[in-house]
């Protein structure tokens, strides 16, 4: 711990001189991106930081249209040691004559934006224009539910572990053969090996049934450790409730499962999650309702461990995370929402909230101001009222491929989010239409115009929350 504090000290010096060099005290807001994989993370930075060099789009942010921004621009991020946010080959990806989605992101990347900022009021004028800096990072969603298994034992993950398992469809094999091995005859690497790759077929096959807590993380997405001994590992069942002896294979897994919450989870956190001092916390909300009450509830527990970790002052076990600097907003948001028609936004909002109330409670959490939105980072559809056997249906229409348009109905969100968070739930109750799990629209070819970002919905509001206060 000692050490931990002494290393995050350094850290933290550093980044104060670097601000110091790049212009004399020139405030920096660090906005921390988070989400689970395939959350919209890398469409929502790029489009953010397009829309704020070009702010047509976004009426809904004071800064933009009071004019009080006079001017935005990229800068290379003062961290030498990470690769830059590839924005330009980014946008061009989703906004061109052939568009398309990003892939998965493999590793971290940083970029810097600036603003040359009017301030207001009086002495505010008299002051002159003064400089803002963003700092944005984009980093694998795989990698954030790590945070979960920072605070337990190998024995307590596992038991954790196994027990999810069991109530999962996923990991069957897997767990008759932890079970058949035991854990404590000697260790062999094989068996090691094969129970590794067992576990990460199960966390590959869990996150595509839609569940979010699958650790750990750089199983799914190891950036530039596959095939490292750190990440050869698996859960195991208790012996005897006595502690196997050395050599056995339970011990050996333990060792590597600390190695990797020392030498893998905790410096990525404590590298590039101190310091961030406001947080968007994107939630593929839609994904889940549609997967059924089990992803559902395992989404809320995901959302009660993150918001549990922001947890501002308190001494949990985290706190060497943040230190003595503090997450003033959350902003937690629905994301993809274009698939819906206007119509049921308030619905998925609604959601939204009754969650972050929700993980809110479970956290014990007061300190950073929160809320919840429905968002698009970069809108596909647009809306069409459709006459079908003499009812109108709310649809969205969008490019299926490219030259191929349809048209969707997602079905109705239940006005009353109690309904779908209650534990009474049917199990089997779908929300959405069954069409849902295939559904998703290319991003409409050339959507760019001169003086704005890509279209979007309420990317304006987001930006206000997270950032508006210090435009
Ligand atoms: N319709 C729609 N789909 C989106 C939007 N943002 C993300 N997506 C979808 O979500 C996928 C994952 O987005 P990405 O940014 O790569 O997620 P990340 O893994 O969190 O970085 C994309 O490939 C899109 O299919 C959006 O605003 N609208
Ligand atoms: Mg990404």
């Amino acid at each position: 711990m000692v050490i931990t504090r002494i290393a995050e000290g350094i850290t933290r010096e550093i980044e104060r001189t670097g601000d110091r060099v790049n212009g004399m005290f020139e405030p920096v807001v660090r906005l921390g991106v988070t989400g689970l994989s395939r959350a919209g993370k890398t469409v929502f930075i790029t489009s953010l930081v397009a829309n704020l060099l070009d702010r047509g789009r976004m009426s809904q942010l004071i800064g933009a249209s009071d004019g009080r921004i006079l001017a935005a621009w990229l800068q290379p991020h003062p961290d030498d040691t990470v690769p830059r946010f590839d924005y330009e080959n980014r946008l061009a990806a989703l906004t061109g004559a052939d568009p398309h989605w990003p892939e998965g992101t493999a590793s971290v990347s940083k970029l810097r934006l600036s603003f040359r900022i009017q301030p207001g009021g009086i002495l505010g004028r008299m002051s002159g224009p003064k400089t803002l800096h963003l700092d944005i990072m984009d980093y694998p969603g795989e990698w954030l539910t790590d945070l979960t298994l920072l605070e337990q034992s190998y024995g307590d993950w596992s038991a954790q572990t196994l027990a999810m398992m069991e109530q999962r469809d996923q990991g069957d094999e897997f767990l008759a053969r932890a079970t058949a091995l035991g854990g404590a005859e000697k260790f062999e690497e094989l068996q090691a090996k094969e129970l590794a790759t067992l576990y990460t077929q199960h966390l590959f096959d869990a996150r595509a049934a839609g569940y979010s807590l699958c650790t750990p993380g750089r199983f799914l997405m190891p950036g530039d450790l596959a095939g490292a001994p750190a990440l050869s590992f698996a859960p195991l069942p208790a012996v005897d409730g006595r502690r196997p002896a050395r050599k056995s294979l339970w011990r050996e897994m333990e060792r590597r499962f600390e190695a990797y919450k020392s030498q893998v989870a905790k410096p990525f956190f404590q590298t590039h999650f101190s310091g961030v001092d406001r947080q968007i916390v994107l939630v593929d909300a839609l994904g889940a309702i549609h997967q059924g009450p089990a992803a559902v509830d395992d989404m809320r527990e995901a959302m009660a461990g993150i918001l549990k970790v922001f947890k501002p002052g308190g001494n949990g076990l985290l706190s060497w995370i943040w230190g003595s600097r503090r997450v003033e907003k959350i902003l937690f948001a629905a994301t993809r929402v274009d698939l819906l028609h206007h119509s049921q936004h308030p619905r998925l909002t609604a959601i939204m909230e009754a969650l972050v109330r929700d993980a809110r409670d479970r956290a014990d959490f007061a300190g950073a101001q929160t809320e919840a939105l429905s968002i698009a980072a970069l809108r596909t559809t647009v809306e069409e009222t459709h006459r079908q056997n003499g009812a109108d249906l709310d649809c969205v229409r969008g490019l299926r491929a490219p030259g191929q348009e349809a048209l969707f109905y997602a079905g109705d969100l239940p006005a009353d989010p109690q309904i779908l968070l209650a534990q009474s739930r049917d199990q089997n109750r779908k929300w959405l239409a069954h069409e849902f799990d295939a559904m998703q629209f290319l991003p409409a070819p050339d959507a760019m115009r001169p003086g704005s970002g890509p279209p979007h919905i309420r990317l304006d509001k987001a930006a206000q929350f997270l950032l508006g206060d210090r435009l």
